[in-house]
């Protein structure tokens, strides 16, 4: 994983604009905060996406099969998947997936209490890799699901790539349960981009220090300001970290300058219309089943079906 994440920065560094991949946020701090952001006023998807969930649980129930195994893609703290494995008692099994190894853990752990009928079979990984799940004798039809909007962070062909990995991992009859937030006014998207006590800033320098003290870089991340910018043409809420001063990042020996002013890309997060997003699950091999929608703060959970 270091060699990785070695080579993926000095990559960033190197490139003009400058960029890291925003995965490297997730050590356990940034899963914490990640936490920590899911629960600021400002930030409207996680609670908007689960209220939708609680609702529509119960048709969603109706679509899962008996014995079915439960995949999920960036589970984190595995909170809404709490209120699918409420509404849906027939799931088996549940494999997380998340590349927070303590994250993972902690989550497994807290389930395996209250839910000790489930089969829980976690797995550390990137999920923009190639995966292989755990087998099971016997296991039934597979259902991905995958909260948060996190494909978003992903840009369309990238996205295209991770819903057909995801056909491929999940299988023939398996089904693919897709939460994504939608294009909506500037000010309401900048404002969860850009919280006042200033959580989403610590986050995004978060990668910074874990360039610091992981690849013993030398790198100052007070020395960053967090910006978070909506690219109208692009649709998508970027953030940034944007040097406040001349200044010079140590890494491996190689010397990255930057002047003030000067940022480092660090997120992107889409927003989707439906029709463009059914067009991109098209591409991977997917169908629209079922689409429920919220209108304000407007998001959306799509049922897709292989
Ligand atoms: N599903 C949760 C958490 C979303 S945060 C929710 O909806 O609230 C995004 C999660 O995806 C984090 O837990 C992060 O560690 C994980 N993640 C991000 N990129 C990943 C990757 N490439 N592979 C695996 N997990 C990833
Ligand atoms: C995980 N992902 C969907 C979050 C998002 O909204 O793009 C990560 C995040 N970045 C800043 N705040 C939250």
């Amino acid at each position: 994983v270091k060699d990785g994440f070695l080579k993926d920065v000095l990559e960033g560094l190197s490139g003009s604009p400058k960029s890291l991949p925003s995965k490297y946020f997730y050590d356990a701090e940034g899963s914490r905060l990640f936490e920590a952001i899911t629960a600021l006023p400002e930030y409207y998807p996680t609670r908007t996406e689960t209220a939708l969930l609680q609702r529509i649980a119960p048709e969603l129930s109706a679509h899962i099969p008996d014995g079915a195994t439960l995949v999920e893609f960036g589970s984190g703290a595995s909170v809404k998947t709490r209120l699918v494995l409420d509404a849906a008692p027939q799931i088996a099994r549940y494999v997380p997936i998340d590349i927070s190894r303590t994250a993972l853990a902690e989550a497994a752990e807290a389930l395996r209490r209250d839910y000790p009928a489930l089969t829980i079979q976690p797995l550390v990984g990137d999920f923009t890799q190639a995966l292989q799940l755990p087998r099971s004798p016997g296991e039934g039809p597979r259902i991905g699901f995958f909260p948060g909007s996190t494909l978003g962070n992903f840009g369309p062909r990238q996205s295209e790539r991770l819903l057909t990995d995801a056909r491929a991992l999940l299988g023939d009859g398996s089904r693919f349960f897709v939460g994504i937030d939608l294009v909506k006014d500037e000010a309401t998207l900048v404002a969860a981009y850009d919280d006042a006590a200033g959580v989403t800033a610590a986050f995004n320098r978060n990668v910074l220090v874990r360039v610091r003290r992981e690849l013993a870089a030398e790198v100052d991340p007070d020395a960053f300001d967090h910006r978070a910018v909506w690219n109208a043409a692009e649709r998508r809420i970027e953030m940034h970290l944007a040097a406040r001063i001349d200044l010079v990042i140590h890494v491996e020996g190689r010397r990255f300058e930057m002047k003030a002013g000067e940022t480092i890309h660090t997120e992107n997060s889409r927003k989707f219309d439906l029709d463009d997003f059914a067009a991109e699950a098209g591409a991977g091999g997917w169908r629209v089943e079922t689409a429920w929608r919220e209108a304000d703060p407007a998001y959306a959970l799509v049922l897709l079906a292989a």
